[in-house]
């Protein structure tokens, strides 16, 4: 993995399907990584990472080559800038539903001019190869990525400022809240017709606003599909998800 490559690919235009692993295994992600996934994110807010185990896990993940997301926990500002101090390349924030909640997103994961990040990322800069702040500093503000979560009816009656959020690199959408949202507590329906218009409108906003558009998608075919919709950074499945596959596969294959 070259330093940053993740965000030079996204603004490239090209597309990323990236793996997403919550069960705080450095060797899972790890091993996820080294079938193809080129980015893998460790979910703190649902996932049971601790400090300790992602700081090892984006070391693991940087030792396959693969770029280190982490989705930090709901409202949890100061986690991002740390995250990218442990050498985090992009962050996914959940539940950015306003254009103040993006500022203050943009504002700890940016260097100025752009936000306040405060200065640390020696670990970043290790996992990198750099011993000059001046080479990481540069670099940085345009080399990570900042993907704001679109989960809530607020965050969609707001999408189009939270897009147009100096600072703020992609629209990340989360469809099972917004299922849950839309369906008013009733359904988990992620293609149901509301869920798509509003997938539709986030992508639509994120194109207006020059930004990356991502989402997460439960398989590969979803995925692909969302890339001939548009999208550009798409998590398939999960990493409990596809331990559970392959058990399951071999439990039935025995039972015959
Ligand atoms: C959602 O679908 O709500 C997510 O946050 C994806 O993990
Ligand atoms: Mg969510």
């Amino acid at each position: 993995m070259s330093a940053f490559a993740l965000a030079q690919r996204l603004r490239a235009g090209e597309t990323v399907y990236a793996a997403w692993c919550s069960l705080a295994s450095p060797i899972v992600a790890e091993t996820i990584a080294r079938e193809g996934f080129s980015a893998v994110v460790l979910d703190i807010q649902h996932g049971l990472w601790d400090t300790a185990s992602v700081i090892a896990g984006i070391g693991a993940l940087a030792h396959a080559g693969s770029t280190p997301v982490v989705r930090v926990p709901l409202n949890d500002f100061a986690f991002v800038s740390r995250a990218l101090d442990f050498g985090a390349e992009a962050i996914i924030a959940p539940m950015i539903n306003s254009a103040a909640d993006a500022r203050q997103f943009a504002g700890v994961a940016k260097y100025p001019p752009l936000g306040e990040r405060s200065w640390g990322p020696q670990r970043a800069m290790a996992l990198q190869g750099k011993t000059a702040a001046v080479d990481y500093l540069r670099g940085a503000n345009d080399g990570t990525l900042t993907l704001a979560m679109i989960e809530t009816p607020a965050a969609l009656a707001n999408v189009e400022a939270i897009a147009a959020t100096p600072g703020i690199d992609a629209l990340f959408i989360g469809p099972y809240d917004l299922s849950t949202a839309l369906s008013g507590g009733k359904a988990q329906d992620v293609q149901a017709p509301e869920v798509e218009r509003a997938i539709d409108r986030i992508g639509a906003a994120a194109k207006k606003a020059c930004k990356i558009s991502g989402i997460y998608c439960r398989d590969a075919e979803r995925a692909l599909a969302m890339a001939k919709r548009g999208f550009r950074f798409i998590t398939v499945g999960s990493d409990q998800g596809f331990l559970r596959d392959g058990a399951a596969a071999q439990w039935q294959a025995l039972k015959g």
